[in-house]
């Protein structure tokens, strides 16, 4: 029997709550006639790693995980310490230390979810968003001269390769083409970034070329989000860089309904390194502690890290336990407008897949 080597860091606020029940979930696929097995490792990596140890995660952290199949995170942020040194000292240290240049971002308007959009149905909204994951905006590279003085200068300077936006360019292009549609838009701001974002277009054409049969098309990313509230359905696969994609992705899942649903992937697509898989929302500080937080981000997540370990129908499965739990309003948890609690969805999706 397979046994898959899954790290789990659960992280902060309601991460700690939404990673067990995944946890959970997973266990139960396996348990029920499936020929694979996980093996689970914990680390409590994080806000509270840090109060004890002065970091986020130990230095030889990367190295503790690197054997792993597969990494399931919850989120990093507490509401004590500045976001910006939980997100680089945890988060940020694991994708670019594993190199996980692509992450990957499905929404879909799941069945039973009440979505904002007047006129946009399920068959409306299916979109894949890839954020480039190693560098641009979020390079990290910048500084700040004179701090504190009227004379303060601060940069934040977005880096772009042209290895870099190939490689994403690529991996968009093949995504888009592995899907029914075919279609691709390149996200773009070349009017006004004009030497990365120029670069960025440039490469898209270059790249477009080894992919014939998909028809791709560029936005300009402030009109692309007016087209994904007016025209949801004109839009299918999307690249964009690391900010871009980011302000894009949260949009996308308010628009299908909630971020407690939404999942993502931060893939190393070169299977060098474990890949991670979170739900995207972090760590809801209003609601942490009380047993509230929506699973269903982490259930998809665990459907997209099945699929990364090439078991479809696994993932299929829970899939199918997910998209009957969302159809049940009884299910639904606060920010559904429902009042479900973790525990209740977990166990109903728990006890879908056993009666599969
Ligand atoms: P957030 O996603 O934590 O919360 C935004 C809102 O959505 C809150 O009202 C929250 O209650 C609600 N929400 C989010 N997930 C939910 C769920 N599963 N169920 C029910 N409601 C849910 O975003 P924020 O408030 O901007 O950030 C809080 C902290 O999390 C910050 O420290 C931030 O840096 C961190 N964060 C981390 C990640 C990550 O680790 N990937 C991502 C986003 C934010
Ligand atoms: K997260
Ligand atoms: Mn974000």
């Amino acid at each position: 029997m397979k046994t898959y080597k899954i790290a789990c860091i659960p992280g902060d606020g309601i991460g700690k709550e939404v990673i067990p029940a995944g946890q959970e979930v997973l266990q139960a696929l396996a348990a029920g006639g499936s020929d694979f097995r996980f093996e689970f490792t914990s680390f409590g990596w994080g806000g509270d790693w840090y109060r004890a140890h002065g970091k986020m995660m130990p230095d030889d952290g990367l190295e503790a995980i690197r054997g792993m199949d597969a990494i399931l995170f919850g989120s990093a942020g507490d509401p004590h310490i500045p976001d910006h040194i939980t997100l680089w000292g945890l988060r940020l240290k694991i994708c670019q230390g594993f190199d996980q240049y692509a992450n990957v971002r499905p929404t879909r308007i799941l069945p039973g979810i009440d979505a904002p959009l007047k006129r946009c149905g399920p068959r409306d909204l299916d979109w894949v968003i890839v954020r480039e994951n190693s560098e641009g905006e979020y390079a990290g590279v910048g500084g700040r001269a004179h701090q504190g003085h009227p004379i303060e200068v601060a940069t934040d300077v977005s880096i772009l390769t042209r290895a870099g936006v190939e490689r994403i360019m690529r991996f968009a292009f093949r995504l888009a083409q592995s899907r029914p549609r075919k279609q691709l838009t390149v996200v773009t701001k070349s009017n006004a970034q004009r030497h990365g974002m120029v670069m960025w277009d440039e490469v898209a054409v270059a790249v477009s070329k080894e992919f014939p049969d998909v028809r791709w098309d560029k936005e300009l990313v402030d009109a692309c989000t007016a087209r994904m509230v007016n025209r949801p359905a004109s839009l299918d696969t999307l690249v964009a860089t690391n900010l871009h994609a980011d302000i894009l992705s949260d949009l996308a899942a308010a628009l299908a309904g909630s971020l407690g649903i939404a999942p993502t992937g931060n893939i190393d697509p070169e299977r060098r390194y474990p890949s991670m898989f979170e739900p995207i929302h972090g760590s809801a500080f209003d609601i942490m502690g009380k047993g509230l937080a929506n699973p269903v981000g982490t259930f998809w997540s665990c459907v997209m890290l099945l699929e990364h370990l090439g078991e479809p129908q696994a993932a299929a499965r829970l899939m199918a336990a997910i998209e009957e739990i969302t159809a049940d309003p009884k299910l639904h948890t606060g920010d559904l407008g429902g009042q479900a609690r973790t525990a209740d969805v977990t166990a109903a999706v728990i006890s879908r897949l056993n009666n599969r």
